[in-house]
């Protein structure tokens, strides 16, 4: 009775009353960074969100909030306003922050198309000075080069690439080792769990990098999966390769998708490959971040960009703890 009375003045005062793990929150079970993605709407907005985030993860990515579209529209013109919630949320509640992303092909502004080869180089250099700067000394991470390879493991196209040439990767490291010496700087990419063309190519550029004495402290390996194209086996091996280059690895974007409806048998095989992305990473000590590419089901770029799947996350939509939860923390 009283318990359900509880129950009810929670729900009158729009307290969340969300199941915490037995064990305890994901954050105290393990030595590694624990982190998701998050969006600030939601996380000013959403009660049950703010709070199963605040107890579970010590580490938060803004999910879009610090792209260069986001934070520069238009030249010269600054919308600051998500990242700083984010940044400001992170600090009050005692969260690291993952920065996310300072040199993609994606979610550019359009303005970039109009600058020519020498504009576009002072634009990026002036780009990684301001946002690394806005924040300097409160990113644990940066995200600086992000997805520049293809699946065959040549270079993509961008626009940085053909206008700035293969020097843009270093030169943005340089540029960001600058900006703010305190941050770790990332390289991030998909597709590069296993041993394959593509993370041979990473591979092979991060140990050109460390041997040209270019500051890259990181490799962000994003790992979203899909349960219909099996588990990427070779991940360990490969995230031991990449650790033997002298650089700490992230798990950057775990999310593990499924074909819908999920049904248990399913929902068990995406709580097993989690675990073993978890796995992967706690046998390499180098390996100092698990983060997943949003906690709940409500909130999740998948059923978007794949129609027919989704149901991604460790959190359903009411924020409940799926299998997968249980399974990384019993
Ligand atoms: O989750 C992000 C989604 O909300 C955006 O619409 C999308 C735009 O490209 O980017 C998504 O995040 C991506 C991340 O920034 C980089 N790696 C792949 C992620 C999923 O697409």
């Amino acid at each position: 009775m009283i318990a359900r009375l509880a129950v009810a003045v929670a729900a009158l005062l729009l307290v969340p009353v969300v199941p915490a793990s037995a064990a305890g929150p994901l954050k105290d079970i393990t030595s590694r960074y624990v982190g998701s993605a998050v969006a600030a709407q939601p996380l000013s907005s959403e009660a049950d969100y703010r709070s199963v985030l605040t107890r579970e993860f010590d580490s938060v990515t803004p999910e879009n909030e610090m792209k260069w579209a986001v934070v520069e529209p238009n030249r010269g013109q600054f919308n600051w306003s998500g990242a700083d919630a984010i940044v400001n949320y992170a600090r009050q509640n005692g969260k690291s922050v993952r920065g996310h992303t300072l040199v993609w092909h994606s979610q550019y502004p359009g303005w970039l198309n109009n600058l020519g080869s020498g504009e576009l180089r002072s634009v990026v250099q002036q780009h990684i000075n301001t946002e690394m700067g806005r924040y300097r000394g409160r990113i644990r991470a940066w995200d600086v080069v992000n997805e520049m390879f293809n699946e065959d493991g040549s270079r993509r196209q961008s626009i940085f690439q053909q206008r700035m040439g293969d020097s843009y990767v270093a030169d943005a490291f340089r540029w960001a080792r600058a900006a703010d010496p305190s941050a770790k700087l990332y390289i991030n990419d998909y597709n590069t769990e296993g041993i394959n063309a593509k993370s041979n190519a990473l591979y092979n550029l991060v140990r050109s990098l460390k041997q040209q004495g270019v500051p890259i402290d990181g490799v962000g390996i994003q790992t979203h999966l899909s349960t219909q194209y099996g588990f990427p086996t070779s991940l360990r091996q490969n995230i031991e390769r990449l650790a033997a280059l002298g650089v700490d690895i992230a798990i950057t974007e775990a999310d593990v998708r499924i074909p819908l409806p999920a049904d248990s048998n399913k929902l068990n095989t995406q709580a097993s490959y989690f675990r073993q992305i978890w796995d992967a990473c706690h046998a390499v000590p180098r390996c100092v971040e698990f983060t997943t590419w949003g906690f709940t089901d409500r909130h999740s770029w998948v059923p978007g960009t794949f129609p027919g799947e989704g149901a991604a996350c460790l959190y359903d939509t009411n924020l409940r703890p799926k299998p997968a939860y249980t399974r990384l923390n019993p």
